[in-house]
């Protein structure tokens, strides 16, 4: 009990303010449903009254009733609780005999005097009737919902070949290291010879051509990250060939065909076969060799977005490279100056059995150097 509006001896009207009262979903007023004098309140501030429990006995006006008196109590209906619009009435309400107060208490429990088997003379509704009708489970209307099946998938093609490959991926220990590179040189270095690419060449050319040439160039510095254990676990087989897996989303499901011999091409000749890779892995046209035979993984999350990831390791390769959504940040440059960046994050996964953390972040290091500096990789390009 939170507020009372009338006092003892109080003469009230219809619908007037009695009381606030709050529940643990709202705070809600309780109103008169009838004209009299309050009695009695049960409540003082602060108490607390169970759903029910009467609040004031009042006198009534006006009440054909052989009650003197009538009680308020708790179980008013107001917004705690859910009304449900009652049947539309086979018989007009006001054809049934009753006092305006108990017309008055049924309209606030939304229900329809005709619904009510009245049981006072001449089949008059009473009081008791109303609440008696109340306090009666009512006609529900079921909400059907048709039955949903769960649907059952066999797994098949590039989906059963993932499965494989990730259940022997979890024989390797995964090292993760992350890191971010400010790719602002580059951005705008595409930025001025994309267009003319395309046009010269007919090439589209995104920022996977030059990141997969200097993973490259950056192997040549540690092959380690380009080997593979054999199958025994007793030698590591340095590949002499950078075949960079580029992972592909297609409706088929994920792809990772591999660009081969990537020591031996250019940017362009890059970006000529990622984008035939790419075509044929959404026409689901790839070849066996397109797919087989890589080296090393590069997993370009970000082209869909986020920032880090946790890339999982092909076996038998040793390591993956998972790219985050370029994203332009404020950084400070090397006087402290605040500038615009393209910033994206790096996560890499290696296997612990044979590459060493320090590794990983050297390699790193070198990559991020060659792709925050393009220039530099100019001077490795053979
Ligand atoms: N950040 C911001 N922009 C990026 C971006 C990145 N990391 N990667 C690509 N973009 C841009 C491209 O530059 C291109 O922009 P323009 O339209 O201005 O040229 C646009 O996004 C579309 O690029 P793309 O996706 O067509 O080409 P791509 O060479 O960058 O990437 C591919 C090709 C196949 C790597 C990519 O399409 C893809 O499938 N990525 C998802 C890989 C994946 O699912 N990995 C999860 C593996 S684990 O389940």
């Amino acid at each position: 009990m939170i507020e009372w509006f009338v006092n003892e001896g109080d003469h009230i009207t219809q619908f007037q303010d009695l009381c606030e009262v709050q529940s643990d979903k709202s705070t809600v007023k309780i109103t008169s449903r009838y004209d009299g004098v309050i009695k009695k309140r049960y409540y003082e501030l602060g108490e607390f009254a169970q759903v029910g429990q009467t609040l004031v006995d009042m006198e009534i006006e006006g009440e054909e009733s052989n009650e003197a008196d009538e009680e308020i109590s708790t179980e008013q209906p107001t917004p705690m609780e859910d009304v449900i619009d009652p049947p539309v009435p086979s018989q007009s309400s006001q054809s049934v005999l009753a006092t305006p107060a108990v017309r008055n208490l049924a309209k606030q429990y939304g229900l329809n005097l005709s619904d009510i088997k009245g049981g006072g003379k001449d089949g008059r509704v009473l009081k008791e009737d109303i609440m008696q009708h109340a306090e009666q489970p009512h006609d529900v209307i079921p909400i059907t919902t048709p039955a949903l099946e769960d649907r059952v998938e066999p797994l098949k093609g590039i989906r059963k070949a993932m499965l494989r490959s990730m259940k022997s991926s979890l024989n390797i220990p995964h090292f993760g290291y992350n890191d971010e590179y400010d790719l602002t040189e580059l951005v705008l270095l595409r930025k001025r010879i994309k267009k003319e690419v395309k046009h010269s060449h007919g090439i589209k050319l995104s920022y996977m051509p030059f990141i997969v040439k200097a993973v490259s160039v950056a192997l040549s510095k540690y092959p380690i990250l380009n080997s593979q254990l054999d199958s025994n676990h007793e030698n590591l087989i340095y590949k002499t060939n950078h075949n960079i897996g580029v992972a592909v989303d297609t409706p088929h499901g994920l792809l990772l065909p591999s660009v081969k011999s990537v020591q031996n091409m250019s940017v362009l000749d890059v970006a000529n076969e990622l984008n035939r890779l790419h075509e044929a892995g959404l026409n689901n046209k790839l070849s066996p060799s397109d797919i087989a035979d890589g080296t090393f993984s590069l997993s370009n999350i970000g082209s869909i977005g986020g920032t880090y990831a946790s890339p999982v390791i092909f076996p038998p390769q040793v390591a993956i490279g998972a790219l985050g959504k370029i994203q332009v940040l404020p950084r400070f440059d090397r006087n402290g100056d605040l500038l615009k960046a393209h910033i994206m994050c790096i996560s890499w996964s290696a296997d612990h059995r044979v590459i060493e953390g320090a590794t990983m972040a050297r390699f790193s290091n070198l990559l991020k150097d060659f792709l925050e500096n393009p220039s530099q990789l100019l001077l490795h390009l053979k």
